[in-house]
């Protein structure tokens, strides 16, 4: 039917993403073109033509505020059918100029509402004038497209025009846009390096699902947010769609004349497009952007960013106590004993097997005594077969009517660990009272300090209910992603077709675990009348502002550890900032030189566990010989010198939006590709050894700064802008601080609880590029505990500035003390200084002439009270 022409675009947007090579009646019935792959034996691609009908522009109009435009109302139609059932066969298009740099564009059937996404944004004022943005929009009217450009310098944003055309289906909504470099991050929960590969056309699907990370397969999270970086490798933008449903989304490189792009497809199975643009112009203003809109990162509790330990399967309480003991006895710094799942009556959630872990609440009692916590586990899922009357999670829930339902109205039941389960419907309005009630109540049997919601995807170890699902269109759609893992929606988790309350499951499974977050925090904030502490396996946007998340269940393998790397980055890119990965990995045994590697590495991700499953060899610190058990408390050392840093780089994530880790590239150009190292904030750059045997590291080593050695404090004499093999043996991580820092730091001690009582240190790095030698550096304290100290200003905020030989302080805020000074470290010292005077007053120093460090020790200095250090 098409003519030879139409179909000899250069680019082919899939006309049958279901399968390859469809038959060519198939193929032709969807008016579709069919083109041998070139190369390819036998493949043939079934792609639209050029002249595809599609959407016809029919009304255009600007949307006025006081004479001035802030946005555009269009409707559109279609006269042709679609592939997919159900056309909508008119839509509207508004557009709004939201800020400066956000443009939010939506696309929705006009006479029917449609599902959309039950989330608070934030930040969502009345819209600006168009001429005070950095937008411009232009549409093509036939067939309709949309291009979103940047006005200082004309870059497209997002640009449909020449893409997959645009289809609004039932079940089946399609649009295409250009990319503006295939350099393009995001697009989560997936296992992949962190730069995409758009070349390779990455198909991505996003369908929440329990599913240790593998390559190319749906992970327990959805993040449907872009970042790509621009021409200049420099500038970038991003991208957000606002929707739940399951989605598919590919890649593909676009054969142009000029600089090399890429397009993405979006296919989408429900909802409606809502779209927002951010125009960046650099990487970090792309993630502040979208993070201020879904939500910035919790503040977590001070004690939570210690060391935490945790294994499936202690077998009982005395085994348990003995990992305890074994751990303390080695002196290891360590905050937080966890228990999994093995601490229930026959995996029944809130309930506590008093025989086998018989003397529990005695021993979390004696973690509280020695300033240590405890996190446990909580299911979604409650046990459904318990008799009358024996298990009221279940019964109350029942009454309430508070459970999923199936497509009959009755509870929908899977089978998860206990057996038989039924699912509470965190969108119910019932559930609140419900949940804080056994949480309450739980909390009277063992008094646990944070809940860790796992299995929220959700996941169930059968496909659908136990009497399987229906045969409608919610569980067998027309458009199945091919990729999805287990080949059906309901593999493995609740069918499409059951109901919440808010909605179908269809439309709110990938909200599942997000809800159950929110619920779960809300309401440890409420009882504990504490800053709240949850860790979350299913995430999605806005997630991390109320929980931690880690990444599941990884492997012991050095692989797995690399991986970790681009995930917890993009996590952190997803307004995530509190990410770790099971450290020494989860399933499988931990060989003693890769955890060894992995505490190291371990020490610096924002959120630190030691996880292992049941059936894996112990991989506890305390449980390796000593040699090993001295490299991994260095780690730990190192960690918990680096807390008030740390903590303070999550004041600024929790207040700016920024990520608390960042890939290189963030802060400079010609990094792109490199996601084997990392950076806390701009100051540390951390480059862990991620292959087995090695003992040197192949770092790269930004130009434009100096670095410094965090073991040494000694400048690493390197011009910068290439790759240095620098030594790694089995007792070294190298992390580099750069020129320019000033951290704030504190004497490493076996808890946070007790490190919070030491006197503070200050680490000054000097940037010998720029003249006059400066730094400057930050701390935020506060009790490390209580709600809202933020908003209530119950803190304490420090500046500290190196100008040449004088280091100032200027207090911001002084809600918060004591804060002492004890030592300040200066680093590239260059001779040993006649004297060191503090406020006009002499005090003691050293000055190392080898190393080049002045170290003024033996302060005791009010940090209220600024403050002049000179030499
Ligand atoms: O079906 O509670 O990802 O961390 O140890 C597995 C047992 C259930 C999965 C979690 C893992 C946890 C495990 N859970």
């Amino acid at each position: 039917r098409q003519t030879l022409d139409q179909c000899s675009g250069r680019n082919r947007f899939d006309c049958y993403p279901e399968k390859t090579n469809p038959p060519v009646q198939d193929c032709k019935a969807r008016g579709c073109c069919l083109t041998r792959i070139h190369g390819d034996k036998g493949t043939q691609s079934c792609h639209y033509p050029l002249d595809y009908d599609g959407y016809r522009v029919v009304s255009l109009s600007p949307l006025k505020q006081v004479n001035a435009t802030v946005g555009w109302n269009v409707t559109m139609t279609r006269t042709s059918s679609s592939p997919y059932p159900k056309d909508i066969k008119t839509l509207q298009l508004l557009v709004l100029y939201e800020t400066t740099y956000r443009l939010r564009f939506k696309i929705f059937d006009p006479a029917v509402q449609r599902y959309e996404v039950p989330v608070d944004l934030h930040d969502q004022d009345s819209p600006t004038p168009e001429e005070l943005t950095d937008f411009h929009v232009i549409f093509e009217k036939d067939p309709f497209s949309i291009s979103i450009v940047r006005k200082s310098d004309a870059q497209p944003l997002f640009d449909s025009k020449g893409m997959a055309p645009l289809i609004f289906a039932d079940q089946y909504i399609q649009i295409g846009s250009r990319l503006a470099s295939p350099l393009l991050y995001g697009l989560g929960e997936h296992r992949s390096r962190l730069a995409l590969d758009v070349k390779g056309r990455q198909k991505l699907v996003f369908w929440n699902r329990d599913q240790p990370p593998e390559e190319n397969l749906n992970l327990y999270g959805t993040h449907p947010f872009y970042l790509n970086l621009e021409a200049d490798n420099r500038t970038a933008h991003g991208v957000f769609l606002l929707n739940s449903n399951a989605m598919q989304v590919e890649l593909q490189p676009l054969n142009n004349q000029g600089p090399e792009t890429g397009s993405i497809t979006y296919r989408v199975l429900g909802g409606i497009l809502d779209f927002f643009v951010f125009s960046g112009p650099s990487s970090e203003d792309v993630v502040r952007q979208y993070v201020s809109l879904i939500g910035q990162s919790f503040m977590p509790p001070f004690w939570s960013l210690g060391f935490h330990l945790c294994k499936h399967g202690y077998g009982n309480s005395s085994e348990f106590w003995k990992v305890i003991q074994r751990n303390r006895e080695a002196k290891m710094p360590y905050d937080v004993q966890w228990n999994d799942l093995d601490y229930s009556a026959g995996n029944k959630i809130w309930t506590w097997d008093n025989e086998t872990y018989r003397g529990l609440p005695e021993i979390i009692k004696d973690l509280h005594d020695h300033g240590q916590h405890n996190v446990i586990i909580v299911d979604p899922g409650i046990s459904s077969s318990q008799p009358k009357g024996t298990y009221p999670p279940f019964d109350e829930g029942l009454e309430l009517g508070l459970f999923v339902k199936d497509a009959s109205g009755k509870p929908f039941i899977g089978k998860v660990w206990p057996g038989d389960t039924a699912f509470v419907d965190f969108f119910h309005h019932k559930t609140f009272d419900y949940w804080l009630k056994f949480i309450g109540l739980f909390h009277g049997v063992l008094p646990f300090d944070g809940l860790w919601i796992d299995m929220n995807e959700p996941s169930n170890f059968i496909n659908g209910s136990v009497n399987g699902c229906t045969n409608s269109s919610l569980d067998h759609p027309p458009f199945v992603p091919p990729g999805i893992d287990g080949g059906t929606m309901y593999s493995r988790t609740v069918c499409p077709s059951a109901q919440h309350q808010q909605s179908s499951h269809y439309n709110l499974h990938n909200l599942y675990g997000w809800s159950e977050t929110i619920i779960t925090s809300q309401i440890l904030r409420v009882l504990s009348r504490k800053r709240p502490f949850v860790l979350t396996r299913s995430t999605a946007f806005g997630s991390g502002t109320y929980a931690a998340h880690w990444t599941g269940d990884n492997l012991s393998s050095f692989p797995d550890l690399a991986f970790s790397i681009s995930s917890i980055l993009n996590s952190n890119i997803f307004g995530m900032s509190m990410v770790g990965a099971d450290i020494c990995g989860f399933r499988g045994n931990a060989k003693r030189e890769l955890c060894i590697r992995w505490m190291q590495l371990g020490a610096f991700y924002p959120f630190m566990r030691n996880h292992a499953e049941g059936y894996s060899a112990p991989q506890d610190p305390g449980w390796f010989d000593s040699e090993a058990q001295d490299i991994m408390r260095a780690a730990l050392h190192t960690r918990y010198s680096l807390l008030p840093y740390i903590y303070t780089r999550y004041y600024i994530s929790h207040t700016t939006a920024s990520p608390a880790i960042r890939p290189l590239f963030f802060d400079f150009p010609g990094t792109e590709l490199i996601d084997a190292q990392f950076l806390w904030g701009s100051e540390l750059l951390v480059s862990p050894v991620v292959q087995e045997g090695a003992r040197t590291v192949k770092a790269y080593i930004p130009k434009g700064a100096c670095f410094f050695d965090l073991d040494t404090l000694t400048l690493l004499g390197v011009p910068g802008g290439d790759w240095y093999t620098l030594d790694a043996p089995l007792e070294k991580i190298n992390v580099h601080v750069k020129g320019g820092s000033i951290l704030p730091m504190l004497p490493p001690a076996v808890t946070t609880t007790l490190a919070r009582q030491g006197k503070m240190e200050l680490l000054v790095a000097p940037d010998l590029i720029s003249m006059p030698v400066t730094a400057s550096g930050q701390l935020f304290w506060d009790d490390g505990e209580s709600i809202d100290t933020v908003r209530q200003m119950q803190f304490t905020l420090i500046n500290f500035t190196l100008n040449e030989t004088t280091l100032t302080s200027d207090v911001q805020a002084k809600s918060y003390s004591p804060v002492t000074l004890g030592k300040v470290t200066v680093m590239a010292v260059e001779s040993a200084p006649p004297k060191v005077m503090l406020n006009g007053q002499k005090v003691n120093f050293t000055y190392d002439t080898k190393s080049r460090v002045l170290m003024v020790s033996e302060l005791t200095w009010n940090l209220l009270v600024p403050f002049e250090l000179t030499w």
